[in-house]
């Protein structure tokens, strides 16, 4: 007789958020403040995300397909290092292709998975549930809709744990910040546990500005769309005409830094805020650091926060890491 088949379930949960600042709150912080800046998290609202999602394909974006390739060569070997009772913990939605090369290889060895996504926006993990649902028979989604350290928190802490974190996420934070924020996933792992870390190198800086400039001005709008937001959701009366994209990429730092500049001397209004700013002509507005690491301050990052390098896959080019760390024995 035939055994019964997993069928596999989804399931969600809204963790509370007290006390978070809302964009509005963020906005007037950023923009009364100087040099001007705003949190990059907010460049992922609808559109954004969708404006994301187009960057992940330009040809100059090397990074989600580099990581993906990585990932598609080495999934065996990762899925050995792993205990064979883990459940996979994603930190972050997942885009489609990266999280099911692993679920899948998981799948084909096992029959069942537990997979826990976590991840601030409740559609992103919707969507990615229901096809993931479609996809796999033996899946168990439960997914946490919450920021990532209370969602680590929500984790079953007794079961072996596989923790990702794709797509050089990790570059959003300055170096100090970076290793904060490992100590903390570090806090709720145990040894036999495992942390999957994509990292994007430091390379030649006219591949990574072309790869945050691209000829068909996608990121230009990724970026902008920050001022269109603020328009929309908060009555702001701002000329998107009149901000350029500026990429740069500080060799000596590391770090891709995009800017929104004004080209004029202008003032814009943000209605519900009752704010009237004024530019300057050529006054830049900070949007997004994205750092990049060499192998050595990879091992330096993890040693850092309590963590050793286990593995550090990469491609062909060497453009891009995927690291798998381990607690460090102590
Ligand atoms: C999502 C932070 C990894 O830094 O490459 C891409 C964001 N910004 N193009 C990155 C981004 C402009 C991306 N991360």
């Amino acid at each position: 007789m035939a055994s019964p088949i997993p069928q596999g379930d989804f399931e969600l949960r809204e963790l509370p958020r007290p006390g978070e600042k809302t964009f509005a709150e963020s906005v007037r912080e950023g923009l009364t403040t100087h040099p001007k800046s705003l949190p990059c998290r907010y460049l992922y609202d609808a559109e954004g995300s969708r404006l994301f999602d187009a960057i992940c394909e330009l040809p100059e974006y090397y990074p989600t397909r580099t990581e993906a390739g990585i990932l598609r060569s080495y999934v065996g070997e990762l899925v050995d290092r792993c205990a064979p009772e883990s459940v996979v913990v994603e930190l972050g939605s997942g885009s489609s292709i990266k999280t099911e090369i692993l679920l899948e290889e998981f799948l084909r060895r096992r029959g069942s998975l537990e997979y826990e996504p976590i991840d601030v926006s409740r559609s992103a993990l919707e969507d990615s549930g229901r096809r993931l649902m479609d996809r796999f028979s033996g899946l168990w989604v439960r997914a946490i809709v919450a920021e990532y350290l209370p969602g680590l928190q929500e984790v079953v802490p007794k079961q072996t744990k596989l923790v990702t974190w794709l797509g050089s996420s990790v570059g959003n934070f300055d170096r100090p910040g970076a290793i904060s924020f490992l100590k903390q996933v570090r806090a709720v792992m145990s040894d036999a546990d495992r942390f999957l870390l994509g990292v994007d190198r430091r390379k030649d800086k006219r591949v990574l500005e072309a790869a945050y400039d691209d000829a068909q001005g996608v990121t230009a709008a990724f970026n902008k769309n920050l001022l269109a937001r603020i328009n929309r959701e908060l009555g702001g009366n701002f000329r998107l005409e009149d901000f350029s994209h500026r990429a740069r990429y500080l060799e000596d730092d590391g770090r891709v830094c995009l800017h929104l500049i004004s080209e004029t001397k202008q003032s814009v209004t943000i209605e519900s805020l009752g704010l009237e700013l004024l530019f300057e002509e050529g006054e830049a507005i900070h949007t997004e650091d994205s750092y990049k690491y060499s192998p050595d301050e990879i091992i330096a990052l993890a040693s850092a926060a309590g963590f050793e390098v286990e593995r550090d896959w990469t491609d062909e080019q060497q453009w891009f890491s995927v690291c798998l760390l381990k607690p460090a024995s102590r």
